[in-house]
């Protein structure tokens, strides 16, 4: 078995190109972390803004322009128009509407359905090369929903997915151990949010793999200490919600951080939302769920083969399920 199972994708784009575009759609409070984010990291000639709100959005557009003299030189122009994506090489959607009080899931998924048919065809129409990148929730559903309206390969439909769950996981990690959290490498894949999996035999520090030696040295450690780290995982997003109402700032730089692989062909694993059929026993359907893929210029060039157990896999497998049922009931 290859480390990397490669997708099919067409080959990426005349390195000749030299203006690089990102296209933001939705400058809410995600929106609008992952714009400043880019803007310091200093990744690309123009970034573009849509909005439905022309008023906040031309205000959103001055703000980051009058930081122009701190920062690196950017065109930042923003529209409700979406001709003004025209040419973007990367398009971020972040628009979705909130949850009414006492709404179901599945309604609030029907109008993200519909706010989607209103967004995902001119950015096609206007970038037919771009690379799509799903951030709104539920991200997973939305993803497949982006790809099927876009009619684009799967390599360059890509979700946000369980990418800033792994960093809460290393940062969590990290703090147990007393180390740095870029010097940990774990994963969190399946669906972004509460039936996410971690991998723990995956963890490894210095390329130590952290189970397996502390198993090796006979250094107990208890279950539960694991599945605690998994829980505070999944509900500090909420916690964050509860405290500050909205999460930002770890969205925005766990999406840049995406961005960069992409346009700057890094070929890095992340682990984003990808169509998983195929994967792990994943049938029954087309449904996307994070897995460690390898992103570069093309988007998504291949999946990791990483060994999970059979109850990873089981965890993985079910929530593919679930999902498939509430796309099911989704309609055309
Ligand atoms: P927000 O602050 O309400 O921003 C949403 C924005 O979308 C607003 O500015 C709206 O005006 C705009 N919008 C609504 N409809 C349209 C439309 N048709 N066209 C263009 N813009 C539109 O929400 P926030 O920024 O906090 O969250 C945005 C989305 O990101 C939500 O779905 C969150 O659940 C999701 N998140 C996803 C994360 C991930 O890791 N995948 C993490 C955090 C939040």
């Amino acid at each position: 078995d290859a480390l990397i199972t490669s997708i099919n994708h067409s080959s990426p784009p005349s390195s000749t190109k030299r203006h690089l575009k990102i296209s933001i759609i939705g400058t809410g409070n995600v929106g609008m972390a992952i714009a400043q984010t880019i803007l310091t990291q200093d990744l690309v000639d123009e970034l573009a803004l849509v909005d439905a709100l022309p008023e906040k959005l031309r205000g959103e557009m001055l703000d980051l322009q009058h930081a122009a003299a701190f920062l690196p030189r950017t065109t930042i122009s923003a529209s409700t128009d979406y001709a003004v994506t025209a040419n973007s090489d990367l398009c971020i959607v972040t628009a979705g509407a909130r949850q009414n009080p006492g709404e179901s899931r599945l309604n609030l998924l029907q109008r993200n359905v519909g706010l989607f048919k209103k967004i995902v065809p001119p950015l096609v129409q206007y970038s037919p090369d771009c690379t799509l990148m799903v951030v709104s929730n539920p991200v997973d559903i939305l993803t497949y929903v982006a790809w099927k309206l876009s009619g684009f390969t799967t390599n360059r439909v890509i979700g946000s997915g369980t990418n800033l769950d792994s960093s809460r996981f290393r940062s969590l990690v990290a703090d147990h151990l007393d180390v740095n959290a870029q010097d940990v490498q774990a994963y969190i894949i399946g669906e972004h949010g509460d039936s996410s999996v971690a991998l723990w035999s995956g963890i490894s520090i210095a390329g130590v793999p952290v189970l397996n030696f502390l198993d090796k040295k006979q250094i107990p450690y208890k279950k539960e200490t694991l599945e605690k780290i998994h829980k505070e995982v999944v509900n500090c997003a909420y916690e964050v919600i509860k405290l500050k109402g909205y999460t930002s700032w770890a969205v925005g730089y766990s999406v840049a951080s995406l961005a960069r692989s992409i346009l700057r062909d890094q070929r890095r694993i992340h682990p984003v939302s990808v169509l998983a059929k195929g994967f792990y026993g994943i049938e029954g359907g087309d449904v996307f769920l994070s897995l460690p893929a390898q992103l570069g210029r093309a988007g998504i060039l291949g999946v990791a083969n990483v060994p999970i157990s059979e109850e990873e896999a089981e965890q993985l497998r079910k929530s593919a399920t679930t999902i498939l049922e509430l796309q099911a009931q989704l309609g055309d």
